[in-house]
């Protein structure tokens, strides 16, 4: 091995240890967040960067071990806290590669995702706790020409074994091959009655009657007008689009509709149409998008299930399925820029 490359390989100080670790944290947590958002092939590499992201920290235990045997002498009451979060990390390293490689795709009933998701989250609190109990200065040699190729050594090792890891699950004909760029699992395509059926957060299924519910189209000026079922079913049309839950599977399906730019032709002045639904849960679109949005009845060839969203719900192609309202029973054209909400649904 050339002498340069042996010194790179050589453990850093602790600092920089600390600080390569925090930063591979930060960006699997940023491009994790990034991977659930993400429902058009254009994102792919937001959850390629994640999975690498992932490795890099598997390639910093070695190094980190070192700092953490020496830190585990001295006694202190930030002792606990510290393992636990080393336990989380673990745990969502562990599970996230059980998910992607499809060796481990559920755990105690729950989606492998949902246990993934959830660990880094638990683990979030912690770590900023850690870092703020020992803060660690960052100084202008950090940024030195060994640390940034350091880094760049460990970046390059990680792309390549995921590379690696993503030909070996290839390979094996494990799962994981079968997923979409997303990295969620197909479920009950074109079978509505075998599809999955979830929500956001505890939103509950509502009983509609068809003959009483209407959907309210609102414009600009507060004006509206009321559609019943028939009216919207008078028109429909046909289009095939992927549900894809950030749970972790996907979905895809013949959807039967209206087109939503039939509905509302004309959005002069408006930035956004607020997609509103029986049970409070709504979302705001950019206008812009309106054309590639469909307003379901049904699905296949069959009516809407309750639990999909009986008797309307949204389709939106190229978005998480968090954006597919159901139940939807007000469109409301709004001067607020679509941006103007949490990134995820707060209900
Ligand atoms: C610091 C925290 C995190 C670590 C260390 C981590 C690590 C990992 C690893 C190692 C994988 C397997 C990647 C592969 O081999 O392709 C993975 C997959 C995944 N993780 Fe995370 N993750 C973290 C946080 C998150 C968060 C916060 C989210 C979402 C909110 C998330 C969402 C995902 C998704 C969607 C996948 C599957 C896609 C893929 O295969 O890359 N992760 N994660
Ligand atoms: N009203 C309402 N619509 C909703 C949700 C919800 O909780 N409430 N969950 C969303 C999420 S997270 C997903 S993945 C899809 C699930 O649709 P499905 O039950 O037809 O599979 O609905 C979306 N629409
Ligand atoms: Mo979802």
């Amino acid at each position: 091995m050339p002498g340069a490359l042996r010194k790179l390989l050589r453990p850093p100080s602790a600092r920089v240890t600390n600080l390569t670790l925090l930063v591979a944290l930060l960006l699997a947590f940023a491009t994790g967040v990034g991977a659930v958002a993400t429902g058009s092939p254009r994102g792919r590499w937001i959850v390629v960067a994640h999975g690498i992201a992932g490795i890099a920290i598997v390639l910093l235990v070695p190094w980190k071990g070192r700092v953490v045997r020496h830190g585990m002498h001295r006694s202190g009451a930030g002792r606990w806290p510290s393992v636990l979060l080393g336990v989380l990390v673990v745990i969502t390293v562990v599970v996230g590669l059980g998910y992607a490689t499809g060796v481990v795709r559920s755990i105690a009933g729950q989606y492998g995702l949902w246990v993934h998701v959830a660990a880094a989250l638990a683990l979030a609190p912690l770590l900023l706790w850690h870092v703020v109990a020992r803060p660690v200065k960052p100084r202008k040699t950090d940024l030195s020409r060994r640390v940034l190729l350091r880094a760049g050594l460990i970046g390059s090792a990680a792309a390549v074994l995921w590379l690696a890891v993503d030909r070996a699950v290839r390979l094996a004909e494990l799962p994981g091959a079968r997923r979409r760029f997303t990295g969620s699992y197909e479920i009950g395509s074109f079978q509505p009655a075998a599809a999955p059926s979830t929500t956001w957060l505890d939103d509950t299924t509502p009983t509609i009657d068809p003959a009483r519910w209407r959907l309210t189209v609102a414009d600009l000026s507060g004006h509206s007008h009321e559609l019943t079922l028939a009216d919207l079913t008078a028109h429909s049309t046909r289009l095939r689009a992927t549900l894809d839950c950030t749970s972790g599977w996907f979905t895809e399906h013949d959807w039967d509709g209206v087109p939503v730019s039939d509905l509302i032709p004309d959005t002069t002045g408006a930035n956004s149409l607020l997609v509103h639904s029986v049970t409070g849960y709504q979302i705001r679109f950019p206008v812009t998008e309106l054309d590639s949005l469909l307003l379901a009845t049904g699905v296949d060839g069959q009516p809407l299930a309750a639990r999909n969203g009986y008797p309307l719900r949204l389709v939106a192609p190229r978005r998480r399925g968090f954006w597919w309202v159901k139940w939807v029973d007000r469109l409301e054209l709004q001067t607020a820029p679509a941006w103007w909400q949490p990134p995820f649904p707060v209900t």
